[in-house]
Parts: structure tokens; sequence; C-alpha cells
């Protein structure tokens, strides 16, 4: 018998813009209590789970703004996660905006937290790949301008040692960059937790509409399989605010094949037993990156040539 976990990957369904924190913190805690009855290790929510998803709009005005963002982790908003994780002794994770302030200047992330089964904070994420822009576009029905209210992640991508594995994070367009997953696999990761916010609509490329779903899993399956890691992909799902989000929520094994997905574009528990060995099988053969990598033929970048001299 392998280190077998129970993970639920927790999706969410829409978040209305002006919802305060205590009904969705109270849609997420019956999530858990869900998931103790299936006796599940770890609850894995979406990325900004406690709001709507507030890049799609351009807020000028700052106190607006901040009541997207969380001022402490937990905060009194949030303590009842923490006392959930506690008394179900389940762990947990999930996204939220977080204000910082560093020597007196205030900063803003798109954040996850990582929280033990005796209701304590293991560690938090700052999510490092910002999509869309800084200024609102003319034209566009919905906004993305994560550029705009956070800073890209200063920390890196830890793994901590929890739940019985190496466990790492990522948020959202992170998982698009390989990169993000190979600093991750560097380090043994074992579960990698990815909550997302993906509108089904890209308007700076409707072209690539009709793949949303295809390559949110492309790179899901990628990365687990090359970086021989298991992997949790939660969505908030639905038509939020008028805009149509991806659901899928997923749960990926090592060998890269989906075991687990969600039905539905609202709240719903997605569960699959992890049995984190099963990580072994690749980390000691095909992914042995000691034995099969070759990091000193990774940074020659040539110039093209330009044109291909004729036969
Ligand atoms: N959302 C999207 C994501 O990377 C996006 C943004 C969608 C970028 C489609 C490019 C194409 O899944 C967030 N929040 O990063």
């Amino acid at each position: 018998m392998g280190r077998v976990i129970t993970i639920a990957a927790a999706q969410l369904g829409p978040v209305p813009r002006a919802e305060q924190r205590g009904p969705v913190v109270a849609r997420m805690v019956a999530l858990m209590e869900r998931a103790a009855r299936v006796r599940a290790t770890l609850v894995v929510f979406p990325e900004l789970a406690l709001t709507s998803f507030f890049p799609r709009w351009a807020i000028d005005d700052d106190a607006e703004l901040d009541n997207f963002f969380e001022a402490s982790m937990p905060g009194p908003e949030t303590q009842p996660l923490f006392a959930a994780a506690r008394r179900l002794g389940l762990g947990l994770c999930f996204g939220y905006g977080e204000l910082a302030n560093r020597a007196g200047r205030l900063q803003r992330f798109n954040s996850s937290a990582l929280v033990g089964h005796e209701g304590g904070l293991i560690g938090h994420y700052r999510k490092v790949h910002l999509p869309g822009d800084r200024e609102p576009q003319p034209g566009f029905e919905y906004q993305h301008l994560e550029k705009r209210y956070f800073e890209s992640g200063d920390m890196g991508f830890p793994v901590w040692r929890a739940f019985g594995g190496v466990v790492g994070m990522l948020i959202c367009n992170d998982r698009r960059w390989p990169e993000a997953w190979r600093v991750l696999g560097l380090q043994g990761v074992e579960l990698v937790l990815v909550g997302y916010n993906t509108p089904l609509r890209n308007p700076e490329a409707p072209e690539h509409d009709p793949l949303v779903r295809f390559q949110h899993r492309l790179v899901m399956q990628a990365g687990a399989y090359q970086n021989a890691t298991w992997a949790v992909a939660v969505a908030k799902g639905g038509v939020e605010e008028g805009q149509p989000m991806l659901a899928d929520t997923l749960i990926v094994a090592p060998s890269g094949e989906i075991v687990a997905y969600s039905k539905t574009q609202g709240d719903e528990l997605v569960v699959a037993e992890c049995d984190l060995d099963r990580t072994q099988s690749y980390k000691t053969t095909i992914f042995d990156f000691a034995a099969h990598r070759k990091p000193q033929a990774y940074s020659r970048i040539t110039e093209c040539t330009g044109a291909v001299p004729p036969p």
C-alpha cells in the first residue's frame, strides 16, 4: 500500500461582484464538510475563491479595489475556513487577493494559501505569470487586468513537505508555462495544486476560444507527466457576472491520465484516491532528472541564421 491520500477538488460556481465573504465562506465550509464525509485528506479551491474574478473590470476606486483583497491571512472573514480545517482534520488550499505591506509600501498579489490539518497556515504562493493587460482595452466586453491589480509573485515556486508528500502550488496562467512546472519538478514535487478562473472567451485571440478546454487539459496533463507529479486543477466555473468561465476541474495522475473531472458548472466536489508513490515509477525512470536531463544544453539559444542555404 503506497502513500494514498484522498484529494477533494472543490469547484466553485459563480461569485457575484457584490457578494460578501460570509456567504462564499459558508459555501466553502459546506464543501469541506462533504469532503470530510468521504474522508478526504485535502480540499483544494479555485484561484480568487473568495470573490468574483474582479480583474474582468476596470476598477478606479482604490477602496472598492481593496474590498477584493485580504489584509491578513487568516483574517476575521477567513478564520472560519481555518477553524473548519481544524474541526474536520482537513488540509486546505484556496486562492485569494493578498494585501501586503513591505516597509510601508502597499503590495497586492494574486495568492494561494496552504493550510494543515491542525488549521495552521503552512505557507502561501504568489502568482508569477499575470496574463492580460495593465490598461483597459477599448471595445472589450470584459477586461483582463491582472497586471493592473497585482504585482508578479516574488517568492519563486516553493514546495512544502505536507500531507505525506512534497506539495507545490501554481495559479491559473502559471499552468501554461512549463518552466513553472519544472522548477517544482526539480524540487521533487509530488502534488501540484492549481486554482484557476479561465474565461471561455479571450478577446485578444477569439480564434483560440474553441480550444480553451483542450488547452487547459493539455497543459495540466503535460505538466503532471513531464514532472512526474499528481496535479489538481480547480475551477471557478459557470457564467460569473455574465462572463462564461471554464469549469472542467481535474485530478491528473503522474502518468498524465485524468482520473477524475467535474460534470457541472457549479459548486461540485471532485474526489480521487491519489497514491503519491505512483510518482516514483516516473521519477526513477523516464523522468530521472539526474540521469537524463542536460541542463548545459538548455542555455544555448542560437539566433535564427536566416534563410536555409540551398541544398
Ligand atoms: N486566466 C486565464 C488563464 O490563463 C487566459 C487567462 C485565458 C490567458 C486564455 C490566455 C488565454 O487560464 C487567468 N486568471 O490566468
